[in-house]
Formats: C-alpha cells, structure tokens, sequence
C-alpha cells in the first residue's frame, strides 16, 4: 500500500494529483482543510489536503478482479467541522440496504445526549423544534436545520474587540491548566502582529516561577511588554504604567471553583480597574463541571467565555451548558497549541452544528 500527502487549492485539484501519482484506482483516505496566516480565524487562506492511498499489493489485485472500489464515503465528521475522514467502500455483491426504522426526534435526541448534552436540555430542545410545526411531521433535515437555529440562539457570540481609541483591558481567568497563559500568547501575538495594535501583558499568577517565565518567554518572541504584579495594588500600578497600550490582558493563576478563598482573593485583585473578564473553560470538561465552574466564577463577574482544546474531544454538549449557565458570549474558541494559529472568534452557527455533530 502506498499513502501520500496531497495538496490542492480544492479538493478537485488534490485529486487530480493524487490520479496523475497514483492512478485511477487510488483512494482518498482522509480530507483536511488547512489554512494559512489569517487574523483570529478570519480571512485564512485556505487550502485542501488529502492523504491518498493506493494498494499496489498482489492480494489487492486479485481481489480487485471480484470486487471493485465503487466509491468513496464520508464516515465520520472530525474537530473543526472542516476535516472529514473518507474511507473506500468495496461493493460486495448482493449487500442488501436496511432501512434504518428510528425516527427523526429519536435519531436527533440521541445525536444530543451522544454530544454530551443533559436529557432534560436534549428533550427540551428537540421538543421545542418539533413543536414549531405542528401540522406535519419533520423529515430528519428540516428538524435538524430547526435544531441548530435553535441551540445557535442560545450560544451567543460577539465579535473581537475593534480597539479603535479605546483601551481594552482584559482579564483571564479559570481553572488550572485550561489554557489561559497559551491563549493569552495566541491573542496578544494576533492583535499585535496581524492587527497592529498596542498589547501589554501583566501577570498576576506569580505561584509558580513556571508561569511567570512562560508568558515572559510569550511576550519576547511576540515582541510585547509584560510586567509581573506580586499584590493588588501593584497590578493596578502596572495597569496604569501600560496607559498608552491599546489592549492589556492580564493573566491570572488557576483558581479551583470550589475553593471560596481563592475567587474572593481574585475578584479582589480585579475590581480596581474593572477589567473586561474571560472566563477560559476547556471543552474537554464535563458539562456538570462547567456549570460548576460558571456557578464558582460569577463572583468575579464573568463578561465573556473562552472555550479552549477543542481540537481535543468530539462531543461538544458541554458549550452549551456553558453558554447557558453563564449567559454571557463566547468570544473565542482555541483548537490546539500552537501559537498563534490555533484561535478563532466563535461562531453561533459553526458552533451549533459543532454541538450536533455536523
Ligand atoms: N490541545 C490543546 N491544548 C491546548 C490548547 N490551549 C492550551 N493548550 C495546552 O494546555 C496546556 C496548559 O496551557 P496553559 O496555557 O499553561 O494553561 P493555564 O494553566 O490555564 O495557563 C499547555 O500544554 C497548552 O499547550 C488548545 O486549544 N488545544
Ligand atoms: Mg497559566
């Protein structure tokens, strides 16, 4: 078996490689969009990426004699909604086609509950889409298109910050290892690289000697200034010193949701100079979890959520538990590590068909 990487400006011309390589009887194992440059997700470019594959063994020949690849299908959706998985099906003869006898409201339901979406919210949902139409049944794609709109009206986004005159200020918090110091890097690297704006850093997470120098490392390589606060007042000092940036975002230690000392201490630190807060929350943690989180934060005084790794599940129930519990906008979602691609502004419909598994 021979597997090669191909490249296209669209997937007719990565195929079209892939035919001129390997031949007409190769096939697409897997798609990819992959994008280059770009500010926050938005004006990418984009390209296609395809890994074909093309069995040149004995046995493959044979059994090509009795069997021939009929086509290629899309198995399984991935991450960004962007990256399918194609696989080559083998017509075998006489396969007969069962009809599946599951009824659109059932099928959606249980797409729900697989995303990690409670009963009570998956039923209340379904419910209500179906009960928009009265008169007649849905078929599963007009109760699907309706189930989207409506979890799309929960999950509420808001665009970046235009920074235009105004000084932003913008605190990150949340729990430990959720992504808050990477994030802050991905932000200050595009609207100070891409954007052309004035971004300082001020860290308040001076527990760990680790995570000053992580965020100094961060803001060297980015080329911005960062400054260390050991107390509340020295924060609002370093705040006061960063007047003339147009942006500052300010990094915060882990806090547990349970821990009642830590988030007064937090929202102490923060009132000051009432600074916009992100609460980060990780896609990967359970929704109960995270309304837990929500619940524990409010006490700061959450303004916008940041929904971090999700490139690292595939059930994504667990944002709207948030969006709802928090009632505030998801202002960014983050898709990996590396910085500073793997950002992009939330989408209320990209993230609504994320969460039903589109
Ligand atoms: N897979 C993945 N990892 C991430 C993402 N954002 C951050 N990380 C990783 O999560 C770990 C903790 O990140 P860090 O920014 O130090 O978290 P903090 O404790 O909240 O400041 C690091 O290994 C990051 O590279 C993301 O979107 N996807
Ligand atoms: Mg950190």
């Amino acid at each position: 078996m021979k597997v090669k990487k191909f490249i296209g400006d669209n997937m007719t011309e990565a195929v079209n490689k892939m035919r001129e390589e390997f031949g007409r009887d190769a096939v697409v194992l897997h798609t990819k969009t992959i994008t280059y440059g770009g500010f926050l997700g938005l004006f990418r470019e984009k390209k296609i990426e395809i890994i074909g594959a093309y069995d040149d063994s004995d046995q493959a020949s044979n059994a090509n004699k009795n069997q021939s690849v009929s086509k290629v299908e899309e198995v399984q959706p991935e991450v960004s909604g962007e990256t399918k998985i194609y696989k080559a099906t083998i017509k075998k003869p006489q396969l007969t086609t069962i009809e599946s006898s599951i009824s659109p409201v059932k099928e959606l339901y249980q797409g729900l509950i697989e995303s990690e979406i409670s009963p009570e919210l998956a039923s209340q949902i379904v419910n209500s889409a179906c009960n928009e139409v009265k008169d007649r049944q849905l078929s599963f794609i007009e109760l699907r298109e309706r189930v989207i709109a409506k979890i799309a009206s929960y999950v509420k986004t808001v665009e970046p910050w235009d920074l235009d005159g105004t000084q932003k200020i913008v605190a990150l918090v949340g729990p430990t290892g959720v992504g808050k110091t990477t994030t802050i890097a991905k932000l200050a690297a595009n609207f100070s690289l891409v954007a052309k704006k004035k971004v300082g850093l001020v860290t308040i997470d001076t527990y760990r000697i680790a995570a000053v120098e992580q965020l100094k490392t961060y803001a060297d390589i980015i080329g911005v200034p960062v400054k260390v606060a050991y107390t509340p007042k020295e924060l609002q000092t370093n705040v006061e010193c960063m007047a003339d940036m147009d942006l500052i975002l300010i990094d915060t230690a882990g806090r547990s949701q349970h821990n009642r000392m830590q988030i007064t201490e937090l929202k102490r630190c923060l009132e000051g100079f009432n600074p916009e807060v992100h609460l980060v929350v990780s896609a990967t943690t359970k929704y109960q979890d995270v309304v837990e989180i929500i619940e524990g934060f409010k006490d700061v005084g959450i303004d916008r959520l940041i929904i971090t790794k999700l490139d690292e599940t595939r059930r994504y129930g667990n944002m709207l538990h948030a969006a709802i519990a928090a009632n505030v906008p998801i202002a960014f979602l983050t898709t990996g590590q590396s910085v500073p691609e793997d950002i992009e502004v939330a989408d209320s419909g990209k993230l609504a068909g994320l969460i039903v598994g589109e």
